[in-house]
């Protein structure tokens, strides 16, 4: 695409606004261009997007949990409850790069798209395949997220969870889901192993199967954090089953409210700030690496200019700065 061809920021949010669905798809299309105009854009994109809406409204979902656990049928699941009570529903899929035991591939985007996204207007579902960098989840997709967050009620990311997918995605979501598989020593490994504190909500999924269900999610009960270690919050288990439409509704309610725990406790605009700061450091830090962070001052003084400014916007000019450091250096 040249440059003439990339869409007009300001048009393209106000599309986005109103809830175009072309338009939601060319912005992330946008989003994903590496090219140097295309990057002033997006970044104008993303900041005439980032009004009141971005910080306060709307539900920014992680969905993570070891492959196969089922996931994506939960994801189908609980946007079919969603869409019966009326709610919009954004869902970015991000598939791992090489899954040779499936084919690899874009598996749950194709799979729900076929059963419901193509005549609903009311949901989006873009698959991103081989965004699972070096374990984490590739910087792209924060942005993607937000730019969903502009218009729909609901926003859920799905990742497989391995190692730092984990992490990243407790970066990205206000709320973070984590799906078990029935008798998997992994998921009681994980929790024990200390990243415990990243889920919000567990749900254990296959209750369909019985006895090994109801044991893992005691199991996951046991090893969940207590709500008085941290700021209030339950860490609620639940039983569900997605091919069996089972519990669906009861996770709709915990998702609920840890949204209103959150908006409550005044976290919610602060979790995103701090989220979308995390992510202009990660930018700067994987195209420049820590010489350019010491460039710009080191991490506090990039923190601190991202409060006074759009942090979408500052992000390009401390980019811009670099570049051109970098230049007058040659
Ligand atoms: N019995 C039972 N099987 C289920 C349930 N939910 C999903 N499955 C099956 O579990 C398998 C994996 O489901 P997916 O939804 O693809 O799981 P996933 O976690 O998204 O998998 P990856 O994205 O590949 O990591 C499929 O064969 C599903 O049919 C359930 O509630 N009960
Ligand atoms: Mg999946």
């Amino acid at each position: 695409m040249t440059q003439a061809q990339l869409p007009d920021p300001e048009q393209l949010a106000a599309r986005i606004l109103r809830g175009e669905r072309s338009a939601v798809a060319s912005g992330l299309n946008l989003l994903d261009n590496k090219l140097a105009g295309a990057r002033q854009r997006s970044a104008h994109l993303l900041a005439a997007l980032a009004g009141e809406r971005a910080l306060n409204d709307g539900h920014l979902i992680g969905v993570t949990g070891p492959p196969g656990a089922g996931k994506s049928s939960l994801v189908s699941a609980m946007i079919r409850q969603w869409r019966l009570a009326g709610r919009t529903v954004g869902v970015l899929a991000v598939d791992p790069s090489s899954r040779p035991e499936l084919g690899g591939g874009a598996l749950l985007g194709d799979r729900i798209r076929i059963k419901n996204a193509a005549h609903d207007e009311g949901l989006f579902i873009r698959s991103l395949a081989n965004r699972n960098q070096l374990g984490g989840v590739a910087t792209e997709v924060w942005p993607m997220s937000w730019l969903l967050l502009a218009c729909f009620d609901v926003v859920v990311v799905e990742t497989v969870g391995v190692g730092q997918t984990e992490i990243d995605i407790a970066e990205i979501g206000d709320t973070v889901l984590y799906v078990a598989q029935p008798a998997s020593g992994d998921t009681i490994q994980y929790l024990k192993s200390g990243i415990i504190e990243i889920p919000d909500i567990f749900a254990v999924n296959k209750s369909d199967l019985g006895a090994p269900a109801h044991k893992t999610a005691s199991e996951i009960g046991r090893s969940a954090p207590r709500s008085d270690r941290r700021d209030g919050w339950d860490y609620p288990v639940c039983l569900v089953s997605a091919t069996m439409n089972t519990g669906i509704q009861q996770l709709h309610g915990h998702f609920d409210r840890h949204r209103v725990f959150l908006a409550d406790a005044r976290l919610l605009g602060k979790l995103r700030t701090r989220h979308q700061s995390g992510w202009v450091l990660r930018v700067l830090k994987e195209e420049f690496g820590t010489f350019g962070i010491e460039l710009l001052g080191g991490y506090a003084e990039i923190g601190r200019r991202l409060e006074e400014a759009n942090q979408f916007e500052e992000c390009e000019r401390l980019r811009q700065h670099i570049i051109s450091r970098f230049k007058s250096s040659d």
